[in-house]
């Protein structure tokens, strides 16, 4: 099988890139991404010279060069990580949020309807249905919950899997989507909540805390999502969404303090900051007709998780170091510079 991943040098991406290259030896696994600011090729060097894996420099919202591509390659599987993924980016520079997360599916949709595809799949975010309130904890996010964004990210993304819920009822494209709740982990860039705080943390800088910082984030380890998203791309039914979500719910603040107390930082550091606009408050994912369809039940418990990460990030400290002082972005340069040309 070939399959192309979208948004591969990203934070998931890069994880889901690595599980199917070491998995599936006989699948040829082609990473697609643009490398934007998120992009960061240093994520895949475990696999970089396997022989299954490919990377290719591109854009999925420049139309000619996907449908060459699609030419070129006929992949089998499509699984669409690919996408601006920061609420905060959103609300300053909604434009490239509609360009890459509705118009770059848009786009690889239609290459699928023009040269066909066995499996089309949407990587979606629990945040489309908007926000649950704090005093409901009975209440949870199934796949009928009403789309509510209140983001122009979430916005973004529910959009997208609009289209591609149309492509599949105009257009018979076999389309599969899943909505994950917040994923920690390694290569997690350092502008999200976990490792901003973990480095800055580190270097003993106020740790800013929006709000009362009891906004609630549902947790699920990366490597947790990426074998569902895996599960769901091979025996999932055409034309169904999954929800994905492990039930680790905390809040803002008890994540900060984990945090603090694993690195033996004082609870000082912490600085409450004006609030993010339009601030969901809760977020809590129900699983079971993964679970129940399909047999998914996460490996990690937040707990260990966290522990885990932390630890990842104090091991691999010049990595998030070069993106902080941005020396990541030579590495595509240094090291494809006989490979590609652009
Ligand atoms: P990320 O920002 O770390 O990575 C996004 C990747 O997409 C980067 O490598 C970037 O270079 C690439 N990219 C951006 N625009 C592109 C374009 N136009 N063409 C090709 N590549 C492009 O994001 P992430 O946190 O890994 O999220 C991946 C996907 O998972 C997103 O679709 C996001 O909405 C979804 N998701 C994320 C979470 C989370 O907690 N991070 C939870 C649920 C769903
Ligand atoms: O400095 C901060 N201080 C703070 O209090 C940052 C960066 C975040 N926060 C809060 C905002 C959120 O309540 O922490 C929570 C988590 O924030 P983010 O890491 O920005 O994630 P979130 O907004 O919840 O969205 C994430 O999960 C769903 C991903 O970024 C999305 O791509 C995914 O769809």
């Amino acid at each position: 099988m070939k399959i192309i991943v979208t948004g591969g040098a990203g934070f998931i991406g890069s994880v889901m890139v690595q599980y199917l290259v070491n998995k599936y030896p006989e699948d040829m696994i082609i990473n697609l991404d643009k490398l934007t600011y998120a992009g960061n090729l240093e994520n895949l060097k475990p696999v970089e010279d396997k022989p299954n894996y490919r990377f290719v420099k591109g854009d999925i919202a420049d139309r000619k060069f996907i449908f060459e591509l699609f030419e070129t390659e006929k992949p089998d599987v499509i699984i669409n990580f690919a996408a601006e993924s920061h609420v905060d980016r959103s609300v300053e520079h909604p434009e490239e949020f509609v360009r890459t997360n509705v118009m770059g599916t848009t786009t690889l949709l239609d290459a699928c309807k023009a040269y066909g595809i066995k499996r089309y799949h949407q990587v979606s975010t629990d945040e489309v249905y908007g926000d649950l309130p704090l005093d409901r904890p009975d209440l949870f996010f199934t796949e009928t919950t009403p789309l509510h964004a209140s983001s122009p990210y979430s916005a973004s993304k529910a959009s997208a899997d609009m289209f591609v819920m149309a492509y599949h009822r105009t257009f018979g494209i076999p389309v599969t989507i899943s909505r994950c709740s917040n994923n920690y982990g390694q290569y997690q860039f350092p502008e999200k909540l976990i490792p901003l705080m973990i480095s800055r943390a580190l270097a003993d800088e106020q740790l800013p805390v929006y709000g009362d910082g009891a906004n609630v984030r549902d947790w699920l380890h990366v490597e947790d999502h990426c074998q569902a998203i895996d599960l769901i791309v091979r025996n999932g039914r055409e034309g169904e969404i999954y929800n994905i979500g492990g039930h680790n719910e905390r809040t803002n603040l008890q994540v900060v303090k984990t945090i603090l107390a694993a690195l033996d930082k004082p609870e000082s550091l912490i600085k409450y900051v004006k609030d993010r606009p339009g601030h969901d408050r809760r977020y809590a994912i129900d699983p079971e007709k993964l679970t129940k369809e399909l047999g998914w039940k996460p490996q990690y418990n937040f707990d260990t998780g966290i522990r885990q990460t932390i630890e990842w990030y104090l091991d691999n400290k010049s990595w998030w170091e070069r993106i902080i002082s941005g020396e990541y972005q030579n590495y595509f340069k240094e090291m494809y510079k006989d490979r590609v040309t652009d």
